[in-house]
């Protein structure tokens, strides 16, 4: 298998790399310059493998192509402890794959981008825009919090690809300005206890301290 990720630590393509580290899953690794103008996901070469010019994308042996970090993992973990086999288990764990993209990548992640590797940072955003990313991700935490109380997972007993979409870019929440509470904090914590967890890739630029 062959993983296209990025230079820096994509909290994205970490979903991907933390659930083959769990799987022990053996790959091979192309990282792209997402940070340069245009960047290298942009170039004719990658576009003909997604057209959505996005990392992460893994190439199977046979030369199948996906891409959508959410996409992989479900496709990863089908038949492995990190899926449910129930229905509306799994129904659940799609649940929180949809609000991690809907409600908490857009905002989380983009304040990610934009603090340590964004050229010019928020400076083309207007207050408000600024004040939205910052809101609906806090939201978006908040609703985690909610969730959390008196449970371990977010579905059913056991860890699963629900809980890595949601731990990538949460864990790296609080240290650009995110409120993170007891209960979320506590589950971080339980989700790096879990066997075969990595920690995500060091920034080469050096800018994220992660
Ligand atoms: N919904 C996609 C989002 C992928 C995405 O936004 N990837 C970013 C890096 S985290 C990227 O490839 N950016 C480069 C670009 O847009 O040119 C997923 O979950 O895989």
């Amino acid at each position: 298998m062959h993983l296209y990720d990025s230079t820096i630590p994509s909290g994205n393509a970490y979903k991907i790399q933390l659930l083959l580290s769990h799987l022990k899953i053996p790959y091979k690794t192309t990282s792209l310059n997402i940070v340069s103008i245009p960047s290298e996901s942009r170039s004719a070469e990658f576009l003909v493998l997604n057209p959505n010019g996005r990392i992460p994308t893994i190439v199977l042996d046979d030369g199948t192509v996906l891409a959508e970090s959410n996409a992989i993992m479900f496709y990863l973990a089908e038949g492995t402890k990190y899926l449910p086999d129930d229905k509306l288990e799994r129904a659940r764990v799609f649940q929180w794959l949809f609000f991690e993209q809907y409600s908490h990548e857009p905002y989380v992640a983009v304040c990610k981008f934009r603090t340590y590797w964004a050229p010019g940072g928020f400076d083309d955003l207007t207050e408000r825009e600024i004040k939205k990313l910052r809101e609906r991700g806090q939201d978006a935490i908040d609703v985690m919090e909610i969730h959390l109380s008196g449970r371990e997972w977010f579905v059913g007993d056991d860890y699963s690809i629900a809980d890595i979409a949601l731990y990538v870019y949460t864990s790296a929440a609080e240290a650009i300005g995110f409120r993170v509470e007891g209960h979320v904090r506590a589950w971080l914590e339980r989700v790096e206890k879990v066997e075969g967890w990595v920690k995500i890739k060091k920034d080469p630029t050096g800018k994220c301290p992660s």
